[in-house]
């Protein structure tokens, strides 16, 4: 066990920071999960935060000029680098510390980006970091596309969605590759604490993003973050399709610690897939056969999940 880990207590409902790093008063979509998701995260985190935040949805809504939703120091950076500046930011907290120019206090490092930002283009200066050891939250706002520019595909979009640049037609069904699994890349780091998380389970989603923080090196936060406009789904409807994800199997949620394993909501009778696909407009297009194809392609993710976590369905 990680020893800041050994002591520490859970959120509860009825506990709950009253301070937010990041205000209401952004300019976010309507019902967009992914602020919901990234309000709650800082929420747990707290105001002894420093934010570096790559370019995408989250950075646009939160900070258009002259105003700033952010309540904490905040650094806009480009889509490749925020891990590398996470990473200079940790390092020179440290020397100005060391040195005696600014007092001796623990400081969290939180850097932010989209699936866009994280999977592909960030993907090199993330990694560094990790490999680096620095002490420093990474959180991946993952919207399975790049919203912020009109709904592009990434490397994050799942089999079968439509997006601009995977349209279905004739001769497409939409995006014709695997998600990629960014938190097996996070875990390959042999990095102290790698989890996932969703808007839709708050107090999971909170206690995660704390311990984040508290573990001392690099940990990685990959957070499930529907989007009603590039998901065409109603405003109302983003914790619905996000715990539909969770009891489809579709987004497990589990930790890794020191390699370990760990299944926080072991789902013992799945909902069908076609339940979670079909309440999105993403997914109009997709035929039977293709429906029963994403099922298989989730049943046999969750059973690898299931073995490395030691489990049996
Ligand atoms: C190097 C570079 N390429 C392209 C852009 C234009 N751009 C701004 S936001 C964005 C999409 C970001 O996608 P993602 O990281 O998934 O975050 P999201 O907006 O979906 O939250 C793009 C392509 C840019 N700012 N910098
Ligand atoms: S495009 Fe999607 S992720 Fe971006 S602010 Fe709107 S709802 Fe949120």
């Amino acid at each position: 066990m990680i020893k800041e880990l050994e002591n520490f207590k859970g959120f509860s409902a009825k506990k709950l920071p009253l301070a937010d790093p990041l205000a209401s008063g952004h300019r976010a979509c309507q019902g967009c999960g992914e602020v919901l998701a990234l309000k709650l995260a800082m929420k747990a985190i707290g105001m002894n935060s420093i934010v570096v935040s790559a370019t995408g949805c989250m950075e646009i809504i939160t900070s258009t000029f002259p105003q700033t939703a952010w309540n904490v120091p905040w650094l806009h950076v480009a889509f490749e680098n925020a891990a590398a500046v996470a990473s200079g930011t940790e390092a020179a907290l440290k020397v100005l510390m060391r040195k005696g120019k600014i007092p001796q206090k623990h400081i969290d490092i939180v850097a932010i980006g989209g699936d866009g930002a994280t999977a592909d283009i960030g993907l090199q200066s993330l990694s560094g970091a990790m490999e680096r050891g620095h002490d420093f939250v990474y959180i991946c706002l993952d919207n399975e596309a790049y919203m912020n520019t009109g709904v592009q595909r990434s490397s994050s979009t799942p089999y079968g969605a439509m997006t601009t640049t995977s349209p279905p037609g004739k001769k497409s069904f939409g995006q014709a590759t695997k998600k990629k699994n960014v938190p097996a890349i996070a875990v390959a780091h042999n990095i102290p604490y790698v989890a996932t998380a969703s808007p839709a389970y708050f107090l999971d989603l909170m206690n995660k993003a704390k311990k984040a923080a508290l573990v001392k090196g690099p940990a990685y936060l990959h957070i499930y973050s529907s989007c009603p406009t590039g998901w065409r789904h109603g405003g109302d409807l983003a914790i619905e399709i996000s715990k539909l994800a969770v009891e489809t199997n579709v987004f497990p949620l589990y930790e890794v610690i020191e390699g370990k394993y760990i299944i926080n909501r072991k789902i013992t009778k799945p909902k069908p897939v076609a339940e979670y696909l079909k309440k999105q407009g993403r997914f109009r297009h997709l035929t039977d056969d293709l429906i029963a194809q994403i099922q298989r392609q989730v049943d046999e993710e969750y059973d690898k999940l299931l073995k490395l976590a030691g489990e049996t369905a």
